[in-house]
């Protein structure tokens, strides 16, 4: 029998997605959506990591048949060399991200900002005292070029263990050295995680899999944490910030400009640039009204919670911005950008340019970003799109009306503003409010899309679900992008989706049920909000008795791999909306999935169905409640004078 073809509406979420969608398979144009069925049986030995192309006397495949490798590596061993190496390039993928804004700050820090500017004082102070940098009387340069050194030699330390370590949670820090997890240097870590996984190095899966853990906690709390908080400094600390989201927000009558990767750097020159009054007369001489700059992913995340630039879409839309035809030009940084968009950009106009000299695409133009004139650089692409508007074919636009409004850019120190204000900025009022029982818990959705499944579909229904439930939802990535494109990121969400207990602190506090807290590389900033509650009291000692979870819904890339694997390392339970490749070890499976809970009070669990997450995530928090003696809503008390004389303080 025939099968039947797949609706639009069974691949994506939002109509605009459907529309555009429905416009590539009349365009003939490919996307992942056609790709992925091509690819329909996956490859079972790889998607259970027993397949294994380390050494070439391999590759090797374990079978009933065939249990060991030509080595003698049996399934356990390869599922968790394949699980390091992942962690390995997820970690390096944030780490590297960190590493070129700590150099860009060591620049600055020595007068060679071109265009540049430590633009966040206090970001800096902050972070000089996290690291015991002097202060004193001296200049802001010499503190940065102070911490851009300590923090380069976090990425290079071979003996000593992070600095950033002590961030966390005292009982924490003593729980990894306990457990023999603490990262020494970022560098070393990955190399000898790659040492480890060669050819005939670690088989024991336990000790492999707690490098993954070590190599993990590098990346939360080292490269990943180093890069937000470099990039406060450099570009300001987010805080709150209107905007709109999905496709809607490209224009018919502007140039159109998208920028997509991660790298904030050259995404905030041209956030600048568009304004240049030359520029902008030069898109009018063009013929067009304007010059109209968007996102996709989390290059998009970085320039929306800094200067509001509005986000057209997360990871999944990528392809389908160019297929409304009214792109210009979409301009790559790293990760997460498919090979494949000059393909797509053929069938229209639009130029994809790449920026990044790690990141080269066959088929779009490269245009490496020079940081010495990074302003100059930034208007020379927008002059490749102005030039190009004349080439838009306007037979082939078809723009979605769809957008939504939001509201972003939640980091900690926003958060700590917002709940106690200028004088007594803290977390104290999130803590009562979760000891009150008027919010069950926080949940930190966060990750990717993944055309196996309907986009935003799990994150948009199991989001729902928290929030009317009175769970407040931090989020970052395309994960965050997807509740924009719902609505669910503004103040008004609050009052008509939340529960009773959760709509009274956000409409006392203004704030959104959901909190858009950043890019991927911005989950480091979920950490510091569950240190934050744990240091303001109440709510236990750990991150792992805070009635927290994280979840990624629709996870795809490696970084997820290694975020899930810091979250459960610093005590979070983790709900994956779909497995890690490592079925084909029990052991590995049992280890993630169950016994690190008794190592790090914190382990995975996959939830295919968000209805099935959602009650496992209640049970988890009521559980954290239970054992922290909070677990009945409390009734509001109006102190008398009588009362207050009593109260110990
Ligand atoms: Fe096969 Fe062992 Fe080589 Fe892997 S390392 S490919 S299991 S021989
Ligand atoms: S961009 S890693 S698809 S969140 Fe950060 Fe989105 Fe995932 Fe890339």
């Amino acid at each position: 029998m025939p099968k039947e073809p797949v609706r639009m509406e069974d691949r994506v979420s939002d109509d605009a997605s459907v529309q555009v969608l429905t416009k590539a398979l009349s365009d003939c144009v490919d996307t992942c959506y056609s790709r992925v069925d091509a690819q329909r049986a996956a490859c079972k030995f790889g998607s259970q990591g027993i397949c294994c192309r380390i050494c070439h006397m391999g590759p090797c495949r374990i079978t009933a048949k065939a249990p060991r490798g030509i080595c003698g590596a049996d399934a356990d061993t390869i599922v968790a060399r394949n699980f390091l190496r992942e962690v390995v390039g997820g970690a390096a993928a944030h780490s590297d991200h960190g590493r070129h804004l700590v150099l860009r700050l060591k620049k600055v820090a020595r007068g060679h900002g071109n265009g540049y500017t430590i633009k966040d004082r206090p970001a800096l102070l902050r972070a000089a005292r996290a690291y015991h940098i002097e202060i004193g009387d001296r200049s802001d340069n010499e503190i940065a070029l102070e911490l851009a050194d300590r923090f380069l030699a976090e990425f290079t330390a071979q003996e000593e263990t992070l600095q950033t370590l002590t961030l966390a949670p005292e009982k924490r820090q003593g729980m990894w050295k306990n457990l023999e997890v603490m990262p020494k240097g970022i560098d070393r870590m990955i190399v000898e995680s790659m040492h480890r996984t060669h050819m005939g190095v670690d088989h024991d899966y336990r000790n492999i899999i707690m490098q993954a853990f070590r190599t993990a906690l590098a990346d939360g709390w080292g490269g990943s944490r180093i890069a937000s908080m470099v990039s406060d400094i450099l570009f300001g600390t987010p805080a709150p910030v209107r905007s709109q989201s999905n496709l809607g927000v490209l224009q018919k009558d502007t140039i159109n400009i998208l920028v997509h990767g991660h790298e904030p750097e050259l995404s905030e020159m041209l956030a600048v640039a568009v304004q240049d009054p030359e520029i902008v007369a030069a898109a009018k001489k063009a013929g067009a009204k304007g010059i109209t700059l968007a996102g996709i992913c989390c290059t998009a995340n970085e320039i929306l919670m800094r200067h509001g630039i509005p986000v057209a879409g997360n990871f999944l839309q990528q392809e389908l911005a160019i297929i409304t035809g009214a792109v210009e030009v979409m301009i790559t940084d790293v990760q997460c950008c498919m090979p494949s968009l000059p393909e797509v950009a053929r069938a229209y106009h639009s130029k994809i340019i790449s920026t990044s000299d790690i990141a080269k695409t066959v088929g779009a133009i490269h245009h490496a970003f020079d940081e010495n004139d990074a302003l100059a650089s930034a208007k020379s692409i927008i002059r490749v799109a102005i030039d190009n508007y004349r080439n838009r074919d306007e037979s082939k636009v078809a723009i979605p009306g769809a957008t939504q409004p939001l509201v972003a850019g939640f980091s900690v120190e926003t958060i700590k503003y917002m709940l106690g204000g200028r004088f007594r900025a803290s977390f104290r009022p999130l803590n009562d409010a979760i000891m009150q029982g008027r919010i069950r818990g926080v949940a930190g959705i966060v990750g990717c899309n993944n055309p196996k499944t309907k986009l935003d579909d799990y994150i948009n229904t199991l989001t729902r679900e928290l929030i009317a439930n009175n769970v407040l939802v931090l989020k970052t990535g395309c994960a965050a992008i997807a509740s924009a494109k719902q609505g669910r990121l503004t103040p008004e969400a609050a009052l008509e989706q939340a529960g009773d207990g959760l709509r009274e602190v956000c409409e006392a506090v203004g704030i959104p049920p959901v909190l858009h807290m950043g890019s991927c590389v911005d989950n480091s900033r979920i950490l510091e909000a569950a240190t934050e509650i744990v240091c303001e009291g109440g709510l236990g000692d750990d991150i792992s008795q805070v009635p927290a979870v994280g979840v990624a819904p629709e996870w795809m890339s490696e970084k997820a791999v290694a975020i899930g694997c810091y979250f459960v390392a610093s005590g979070v339970d983790v709900i994956l909306g779909h497995p890690f490749h490592i079925r084909g070890s029990e052991n590995v499976t049992r280890l993630l999935n169950e016994e690190c809970g008794e190592l790090f009070g914190g382990s995975f669990h996959v939830c295919a169905d968000p209805l099935a997450a959602a009650e496992k995530i209640f049970a988890l928090l009521d559980q954290a409640r239970e054992q922290l003696g909070i677990n009945k809503k409390q009734e509001r008390k109006l102190y008398d004078m009588k009362d207050r004389r009593e109260l110990d303080v």
